[in-house]
């Protein structure tokens, strides 16, 4: 019998999980196991999802286990492997008669919906969970849940995939090579412009990369912007926000934790600072990770960070002690 994985996707009706959902069930993100979806939507919306369960059957996904939709949170998250919440308010929307334009606005409500979640994972959820934020603010949005829940056997995780393979699509352009030639590709700090993608760091074809970047003005003046802005660039152009390639990032994210990683490689994605690297402790915090051969993910602790880096990376965690501080009645 194949194994199974019970995956809980929130946000399911929105236009990233268009982009996800089918690839959680096509055979190639969890190998050969036969997946379990729930999908989670507010109320207001959650009859839309019947349309896509009728997709997804229609597309006669092998891997395809049972699939149900719902409002109820709770009955969704129960022994789920996996919750990839994706759902949240986004700025600009009108809520409880209010526009919602400022940052601590949108912290504080999308903050409380990560009360509720956070708890119900905590009690709900397998106790080897394993969560990943996809929604914003999503750093603060997964410290929330992450106290909500209270199950340190339960792996919290802020997406910044998205910037990691952001990074590596310019930096393969820089230097005229492919993306799969670049990897070690570490993104720190927050999921904001604030965050600072590691460029000294890289490997290239198995090999230490920084040499190879020399031009300091390109890093200051093109590369460390067009990553920080990428999100707003394709809001600019697009008039909507990065789907297709969150989605493949959330993705990335799930296999690079469900396989293990090559030994002196690592990936991106923010997790509880434990004060490895002198970060400030109790922030979700951009760092590189690794997937141990059982399965556990860990943060790898022999990068050497230069001083450039560290002033960068302040910047950014100053930023989520203040998102923190912005929501501290929800962290007691
Ligand atoms: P959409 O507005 O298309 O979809 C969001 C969906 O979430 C909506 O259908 C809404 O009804 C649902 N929702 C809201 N509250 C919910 C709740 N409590 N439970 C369940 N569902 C709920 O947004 P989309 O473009 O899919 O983006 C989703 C989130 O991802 C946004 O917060 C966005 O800012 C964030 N992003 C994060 C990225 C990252 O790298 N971490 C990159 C892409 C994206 O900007």
């Amino acid at each position: 019998m194949k194994d199974r994985v019970k995956v809980v996707v929130t946000g399911a009706a929105g236009q990233i999980s268009y982009s996800l959902i089918p690839r959680l069930v096509d055979g190639h993100t969890f190998g050969d196991k036969i997946v379990d979806l729930e999908l989670v939507e507010i109320p207001q919306v959650v009859d839309k999802l019947e349309g896509l369960v009728m997709e997804l059957e229609d597309s006669n996904f092998p891997n395809m286990g049972n699939v149900n939709y719902t409002a109820n949170f709770e009955e969704a998250a129960k022994d789920a492997d996996w919750f990839l919440l994706v759902g949240s308010i986004p700025r600009g929307i009108v809520f409880n008669g209010k526009k919602i334009e400022e940052r601590a606005d949108l912290l504080q409500i999308n903050g409380g919906i990560f009360v509720g979640q956070g708890q119900v994972i905590g009690k709900f959820g397998k106790p080897d969970a394993k969560i990943l934020v996809v929604g914003n603010p999503a750093n603060t949005n997964a410290l929330i849940g992450r106290h909500a829940a209270n199950n340190e056997s339960q792996l919290w995780m802020a997406m910044t995939m998205l910037d990691s393979s952001r990074a590596r699509s310019v930096l393969s352009k820089k230097l005229n090579i492919g993306i799969g030639e670049i990897s070690k590709m570490i993104i720190w700090g927050n999921h904001s412009p604030s965050m600072y993608p590691d460029f000294e760091n890289i490997m290239v074809n198995g090999l230490p990369g920084k040499d190879l970047i020399d031009d300091m003005s390109w890093v200051e003046n093109e590369f460390l912007p067009v990553v920080q802005q990428r999100g707003k660039a394709v809001i600019d152009s697009r008039g909507a926000s990065s789907a297709t390639s969150a989605a493949k990032a959330a993705l990335d994210t799930v296999m690079a934790c469900e396989r293990p990683t090559q030994s002196g490689d690592c990936f991106s994605a923010a997790v509880i600072s434990d004060g490895s690297y002198n970060l400030p402790e109790g922030i979700i915090c951009g760092m590189p990770l690794m997937t141990t051969p059982d399965g556990s993910v860990e943060i790898v602790r022999d990068i050497i960070l230069s001083d450039l880096a560290k002033e960068k990376i302040k910047i950014s965690t100053d930023e989520l002690i203040d998102e923190r501080a912005a929501v501290e009645d929800l962290l007691t």
